[in-house]
């Protein structure tokens, strides 16, 4: 409570809603303003208001506005100091901080001299110790009125190292040298602090949104109540810490348990046994993998030779090697130098304990305490074990949401960690978990509650846990597999080779020996925990999953087993990840050598079998992913799999990601149907991916029919299966000028604008660079080179057409999974003047296969399209075609009424006219009942097109109306466009 006297503002006049109440004073105090006016009129001699009723307050013109929660104003005119003043009181009194409880007030004035006998000192200094932090703030945030600086003074982060500060000295006073009498202590004693941790996670959540916009007085107040609840609970951990560490700082160790509810409560006490004796020094250290570079040797010899090839810079491959595999490079004569890690140096094992990471076993941090922990804390969340792994650990997933699968909800699987090394990945999913638990908004409330989630942090929990404990850059899982060639017995199977669709499918792909890093196992799925994710697979068959990998800044997608194959639901796969020119992820970190994540199918990075994404796409229908996170990168360090230790970064890294994994969960509801607000992409229901000099087209599973000038014969493409969308095939037709599609939905319309492809005919095209080479996808030549540029003849759009597909044959050797070098499609609409970047190409692409560029916003444009390779990758191109396309949708006959989509999506809706023969009248009503659209109706009407744009109709709910001769039909329409689509 303040003891201040409320400031007194003397203003001209103030007006409460339209009425001007003339000249008063205007006293503010902690919990309302008040105006006293000099001459009271038909109101009271003062009015007040109460501060938490307050919306927002700023100076307009002459006066300072309050605005309240109900929408009613007051405002009050008088001088600029008085107002500027005026504004900035209300305001401090707006973001009020609040008070400290009672605990931490009798602690500050406990500190303020209580002397006791000696045990009570102890236990004061432990107490200060424990609440300084959080007094400290609340001190240094009276003193400031910058709501800024007031949020930083409870900077989430700061807060939750001092408090793990605080707990490592209460273990370390209490347990002296004695390691593992302390490790336990620590291990209970942060057990017991995590929910004050959760609140400092939530309360950091608070307070980046109330930082984003520091006037959204309510996002203000949601801090506000954020910091409560966090003094809340650390008064709550303090009563249990107190009563956990006793009174005697050295003396016997008596640890009072709280109660275990959890689950593990049993597989905690074997492990906490487990790391007392790791503790006491019997580790044995076996040889670790190193990353070498290898210069000179082709990437595929490297990888028949079962090579764990991690990136590939011009005729340098970057490997991480085991003993067994440098004994075979020194036997082949090829040299290796090792790449030393300079970002977030290799931690030697055995060396001080991650800060961040977690390891699976450690009793106080692990996964396995963070997930107990985590499912006391927090009601939406249930741990679930989906199997176990060779050693034993149970393999823990976490379920967020309603506890049970209810076939009414959609499955989404998130999985991180098949690879032991790649601690960022279960580092971006245990944060995920965390996001969704706390559902900070109301888009991740509703995905958590109409979603079936389960995150797998650890996919491979055993090699998980040997990098903590003896190899960083361990790879695969840890079963016994069979001698070497020096007769000892080498160890795992590396699970992203282990699954069963198109297992050992070639031995690039996968390796066959035992003591390879990329070792595909006996026999599909022989590994427990690739059964386990199998068989979750087949119990709960999810429509969408991400497995999470690190590094590249990738978003692979299947196939990933035959260079140049594309999935039918390729428009889905798209619509999520994005391209280069929209990506769906951006990367953030510190001068990383992307801008964003670069999404392709999974050979673009190299060819792989038995493989995650491959295996649920082709098995379960399920639009997999699989992100490799970040560049590995920064600021001229590498730090390839060995991702900082550092929150921050972790952080970054997370929020990158997070915009791409709650488009996937959301897209999970309709698939098809799904449009994303992050990269701007439609599923685009008929996709045209060649024209010339066969027809290739990507079309709902439901029937369509394709003619040129006849009908055409299509089959249907079987290579890869398709759950939503299915390939269909003609066999050579040349070039066509047109090309009609009919589905259930309408017919598309594709018109050659231009087809090019090297051939002596193909003189409208300009090149420079690149020249006509014999290796051509159809007729004579295709042109390649690895530098210059490609140009198409000058087209014009057709009035009406507002999309071109540039559709083009190519392959390319970039280096996989790098962005550069690069090959970009540029458009021009200006004669060659300026170009604009389109499209573009990166990575692997050893064989043709189509790609496809889209432009929008063309109609009745001059176009010229251009293919340039800015940075000597080397390109081949062929049988280029600029196809202006439209569809026109069906209509369903009939006497009802009906649209022909709903939702809308588009700027116009057809509507078919339910009383052929007659005429009459259309009408469209908004939610509030004002008419937003009417027309008469003539009796030879068929449809009737309503034009969103002609009066800037908002998305919502619109109530149609057809009437004829006192007939009525109605429709209930919904309109969501984009902003894309406007
Ligand atoms: O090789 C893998 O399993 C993944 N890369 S990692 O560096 N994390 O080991 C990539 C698998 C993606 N699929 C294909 N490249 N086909
Ligand atoms: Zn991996
Ligand atoms: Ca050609």
């Amino acid at each position: 409570m303040s003891e201040r006297s409320p400031s007194g503002f003397e203003v001209m006049a103030a007006v409460v809603g339209r009425v001007d109440l003339g000249p008063g004073t205007v006293l503010v105090d902690e919990e309302s303003v008040t105006l006293v006016l000099a001459e009271a009129r038909s109101f009271d001699k003062s009015i007040r208001f109460r501060i938490d009723g307050i919306a927002a307050v700023r100076p307009a013109g002459e006066s300072v506005v309050v605005v309240f929660r109900d929408a009613s104003t007051v405002a009050m005119h008088g001088s600029p100091a008085v107002r500027e003043a005026l504004c900035g009181r209300i305001l401090d009194a707006c973001r009020k901080v609040p008070e400290l409880t009672r605990a931490l007030r009798a602690m500050g004035a406990r500190r303020a001299g209580l002397r006791g006998d000696s045990r009570r000192e102890v236990k004061a200094g432990d107490e200060v110790r424990f609440f300084a932090p959080l007094l400290a703030a609340r001190k240094v945030s009276a003193a400031i009125h910058d709501p800024r600086e007031i949020l930083d003074a409870f900077d989430g982060p700061d807060l939750a190292a001092a408090l793990d500060a605080t707990l490592d000295h209460f273990a370390g006073s209490r347990a002296g040298d004695n390691a593992p009498l302390r490790r336990a202590l620590e291990a209970e004693l942060s057990e017991a602090a995590e929910p004050l941790h959760l609140a400092l996670v939530e309360l950091r959540l608070a307070a980046e949104s109330a930082a984003a916009d520091v006037d959204d007085l309510a996002a203000w107040r949601r801090w506000s109540a954020r910091l409560r609840a966090t003094f809340e609970t650390a008064d709550r951990v303090w009563v249990t810490l107190d009563a956990m560490l006793g009174t005697t700082p050295a003396g016997p160790l008596v640890v009072h348990r709280p109660k275990r509810g959890g689950r593990f409560g049993r597989g905690l006490a074997i492990l906490f046994a487990a790391a007392l004796i790791e503790a006491l020094g019997t580790r044995t250290l076996a040889a670790q993998h190193r990353m070498l570079r290898v210069v000179g040797v082709p990437v595929d010899t490297l990888r028949v030779n079962g090579l764990d090839v991690v990136e590939t810079r011009g005729n340098e491959v970057l490997i991480v090697a085991n003993p067994d595999d440098e004994q075979l490079l020194r036997s082949r004569g090829w040299a290796a130098t090792e790449v030393p890690f300079t970002g977030g140096a290799l931690r030697a094992v055995g060396a001080a304990a991650p800060v961040v990471y977690r390891s699976y076993d450690d009793p106080a941090r692990g996964i396995r305490a963070f997930v107990d922990s985590l499912t006391r804390a927090n009601s939406r969340v249930r741990a679930d074990t989906i199997g176990v792994s060779f050693e034993g650990r149970p393999m823990l997933a976490v379920k967020i949401g309603p506890p049970d699968d209810s076939p009414s909800r959609p499955n989404v699987f998130i999985m991180a960690t098949y690879h032991a090394r790649e601690w960022a990945a279960t580092e971006t999913s245990l944060r995920l978990i965390r996001h969704l638990a706390l559902a900070p908004d109301a888009r991740v409330d509703s995905l958590v509650r109409n979603r079936d989630i389960w995150v797998l942090p650890v996919a491979n929990p055993d090699g998980y846990q040997f990098t903590f404990t003896t190899d960083r850059l361990w790879r695969k899982n840890r079963r016994p597999v069979g001698p070497n060639a020096a007769g000892a017995t080498v160890f795992g199977v590396d699970l992203n080779r282990n699954h069963s669709y198109r297992w050992g499918f070639d031995n690039t792909g996968s390796s066959g020996s035992v003591t390879s890093d990329i070792y595909r196992g006996p026999t599909p799925a022989s590994e427990l925990e690739t059964k386990a994710i199998e068989r979750f697979h087949a119990d709960h068959p999810p429509v969408a999953s991400i497995s999470y990998h690190t590094y590249g800044g990738l978003l692979l997608f299947p196939p990933g087993h035959v260079y140049g194959r594309l999935p039918p639901d390729l428009s889905i796969f798209r619509a999520l990840g994005g391209t280069d020119e929209r990506p769906a992820v951006p990367d953030r970190l510190p001068a990383s050598s992307r801008t964003s994540y670069h999404a392709a199918p999974g050979w673009n990075l190299y060819t792989t079998n038995g493989e995650y994404t491959d295996f649920a796409y082709a098995t379960h229908g399920t639009i997999a992913f699989t992100p490799e996170l970040t560049s590995g990168v920064e600021a001229g360090a590498f730090y390839g799999f060995v991702f900082p230790d550092d929150e921050i970064r972790l952080e970054a890294l997370f929020r990158d990601n997070l915009p791409f994994a709650l488009d996937l969960i959301e897209s999970a509801r309709d698939p098809v149907h799904f449009r994303s607000q992050t990269t701007g992409f439609a599923v685009e229901p008929v996709v045209l991916e060649s024209a010339s000099p066969t027809v290739r087209l990507r079309a709902p599973l439901a029937s369509t029919t394709v003619s040129t000038l006849s009908p055409l014969a299509m089959r249907v493409d079987t290579t890869v299966p398709g759950k939503y969308f299915r390939r269909l095939l003609s066999d050579t037709i040349g070039r066509v000028p047109r090309i009609t599609v009919s589905t259930a939905a309408g017919k598309t319309d594709f018109t050659m604008l231009a087809v090019g492809g090297a051939e002596a005919t193909d003189t409208a095209w300009r090149t420079s660079g690149m020249a006509p080479v014999r290796t051509p996808v159809v007729g004579e030549n295709a042109w390649q080179g690895q530098a210059g540029f490609v140009r198409s003849p000058v087209v014009t759009v057709p009035a009406g057409v507002d999309t071109l597909s540039i559709l083009y044959w190519t392959r390319f050797d970039g280096a996989g999974g790098a962005p550069a070098p690069h090959g970009e499609v540029r458009l021009s609409t200006n004669r060659g003047a300026t170009w604009t970047r389109v499209g573009s190409v990166s990575g692997e692409a050893p064989v043709y296969y189509p790609e496809r560029t889209v432009v929008t916003n063309v109609a009745g444009k001059d176009v010229q399209i251009e293919f340039s390779s800015p940075d000597g990758m080397r390109w081949w191109l062929d049988e280029i075609s600029i196809v202006a396309h439209r569809t026109t949708p069906a209509l369903v006959a009939g006497s009802e009424l009906r649209p022909n989509a709903n939702p809308v999506r588009g700027d116009a809706v057809l509507f078919n006219w339910p009383f052929a023969g007659a005429s009459g009248e259309i009408r469209a009503y908004d939610f509030a009942g004002r008419l937003v659209w009417r027309t008469d109706v003539a009796s030879s009407a068929i449809t009737l097109q309503w034009d969103l744009r002609a009066r800037s109709i908002p998305n919502g709910v619109y109530l149609v109306v057809a009437q004829s001769q006192g007939d009525r039909r109605t429709f209930k329409l919904f309109v969501t466009r984009s902003r894309f689509d406007r």
